[in-house]
Order: C-alpha cells, then structure tokens, then sequence
C-alpha cells in the first residue's frame, strides 16, 4: 500500500524525515504525525512552533495545538497552554477522551500534569529579547510569520490510516488567551481515512471564517485530486474574502488523499512545504501565487540556503 507525509513549511523537513522513517517501518501514521510535529516543537531555532516560540504581549508563550485519527475521526486538542514541551502529544492523548477532549489554559496543564506530560519553559532567552525589541517598536498589526509558522502535518500509512496534527505559538504579541484556527478542528486541520487529510498554516482568524482544511477534504470527497481540491479551496475563499471584506490575508495549505496523492496552495508570494511518499525521497517544495494561479517546484540548494539563514538564527 502507498505511504506519505506531508507539512507546511520547510521548517518541517526533519520532522517529515523522522515521519516518513517511522511509516516506512511499519508503525502507525498517528506515531509518524506525531514524531513529525515533536521534532519541530523541539528545536529552539523555530520561532513559531513549541520551544522557543514567539511569546504573546505580556512575554507569555502560550501554545494551540490539535491531534485528529482519521479512522475514528476522534480529536483532541490544547488552546493557550502555558510551560509543556510537546502540546501536540497532549493533543494526541486527549484524542481518546469521549468528553473534555479540547481543553484551554489552565484545564490543559492541568491535564498534562496528571498525564504525568513534561513540563518546560518554553521562553528562551533570543526570543524574550525579540519580544522586548518589539515592544519598543509596536506595529499595531499582527501578522503571520514570515515564511515559518504553524506545523501542520498530514501522513497516511501502509494499512490506510491517515491523521492530521498541527502546533503552533500562534502569532507573535497575541493578546493573552487569543486562540487561531489550528486547534480548531475544520479550520487549521481535519482528515478522513476514506478521503484524505488536510492542514493549514497562515492568519487564523481568515482561515476559520472558512473552515478551510474541512473544505479541501470535502472538494476531495467530490472527486477532486489534492492539488485540484488545495486550489480551489483557497483560491475561491481568497476571492471570496477579497470581495466581502476588501482584503485576505495569508492562508495556505497541505493536503493528501488515501492514496498517498498530495497536494498544496497559498495565496501568498511563497510558501514552502516538505513531503515523502513511498515513491519519493523526502523534498523541499515551493508554492507561489501568481496571477490568480498558483505555480508548485522544487526548492533549489540555493533558496534552501537562503531559508536556512533566514529561519535558523
Ligand atoms: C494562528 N495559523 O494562530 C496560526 C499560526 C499563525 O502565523 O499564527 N501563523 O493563527
């Protein structure tokens, strides 16, 4: 049976190598989501995901993220919790809950503290002086990153299972308790065995007017391949926000069927995402909004450079 891993950012590239490296040896996509995501949370580098995150105004880390099994549709996820080292794990054990399985704040450390979860300060010391730079400067908008935020993660393995996961700090000098889309189930994030699975990255509060990774799932029930259901998801939305609201601002998508086809869109100038199949090595990719249409390549050594020095410092 095909096999594949798919997730926003180029960030996302050794989380999607640790993915596929599981799924290729037999263990479950949940565990390949998972570890993907984990390995992302991890590194201090990523400014907008888990340890070292961007805090909120007040110098908070607090964290979103969501967990959902594809073969059950069962979902769990954290909003705005505080001090844990992997939100996604925590999202993923309140997946099997039948009640209370998303929990904000203060419900969600104290869930992970009785789960025996561990516990980190997630602030480091760069981005508590990035945050202090900022708060000398205030721009009053807030804006998605640029080029690395939210990880969102779409996998299927050898026996059909498929599951979807995303993490995020959410965005940089949030208010306190804000909450984006990728908790939100329909929003930031949904999968369906029989169908596929699809995740987003971008400004929450734009994404969920849309329930966006809900929508490319039901444009692929319809029959419509990964790349034909990211386009026109985003795309029409994209026009449909221009028109109702004079302005949309960034939203893009992953997206993989149940058979390990995939797809992706954007409606900004460049979004890059990573992706391993059982008939690809895992590989950098480029999405570009161009003229109402978007263009996909592979990323060059050059721009992977380029990224590197701009995302890893
Ligand atoms: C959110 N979509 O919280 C997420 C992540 C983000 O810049 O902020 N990206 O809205």
């Amino acid at each position: 049976m095909s096999w594949g891993i798919i997730a926003t950012w180029a960030m996302a590239i050794h989380g999607v190598y640790k993915g596929a490296k599981l799924i290729k040896e037999d263990h479950s996509s949940l565990d390949g989501t998972e570890n993907a995501i984990m390995m992302v949370e991890d590194d201090p580098l990523l400014k907008s995901v888990g340890y070292g995150g961007l805090p909120n105004e007040e110098g908070v880390v607090e964290m979103d993220a969501a967990f959902m099994d594809g073969d059950t549709l069962s979902i769990g996820a954290v909003a705005g919790i505080r001090d844990y080292k992997n939100p996604v794990s925590i999202a993923r054990r309140l997946s099997k809950e039948k009640y209370n399985a998303f929990l904000v704040g203060e419900g969600a450390e104290k869930f992970a503290h009785k789960m025996g979860f561990e516990r980190k300060n997630m602030l480091i010391e760069e981005s508590e002086k990035i945050w202090q730079k900022e708060i000398l400067n205030r721009e009053e908008d807030l804006k998605a990153y640029d080029g690395h935020d939210t990880v969102g993660v779409v996998s299927l393995d050898k026996t059909g299972t498929m599951s979807a996961a995303t993490s995020t700090s959410g965005l940089f000098m949030k208010k306190p308790g804000r909450v984006g889309d990728s908790p939100l189930c329909g929003s930031g994030f949904y999968v369906d065995s029989e169908i596929g699975g699809a995740v987003a990255t971008g400004l929450g509060e734009d994404i969920m007017k849309g329930c966006v990774s809900y929508e490319i799932v039901r444009l692929m029930k319809e029959g419509l391949s990964p790349q034909e259901a990211a386009e026109r998801a985003v795309l029409n939305f994209n026009d449909k926000l221009i028109r109702y609201r004079g302005k949309a601002e960034d939203i893009s998508v992953v997206c993989m069927n149940s058979i390990g086809e995939w797809g992706a869109a954007t409606n900004i100038d460049e979004f890059s995402f990573s992706v391993c199949t059982d008939k690809m090595e895992p590989k950098i990719y480029i999405a570009k909004y161009e003229k109402g249409s978007i263009k996909i390549s592979l990323a060059s050594k050059g721009w992977i450079e380029e990224y590197n020095k701009r995302v890893l410092k």
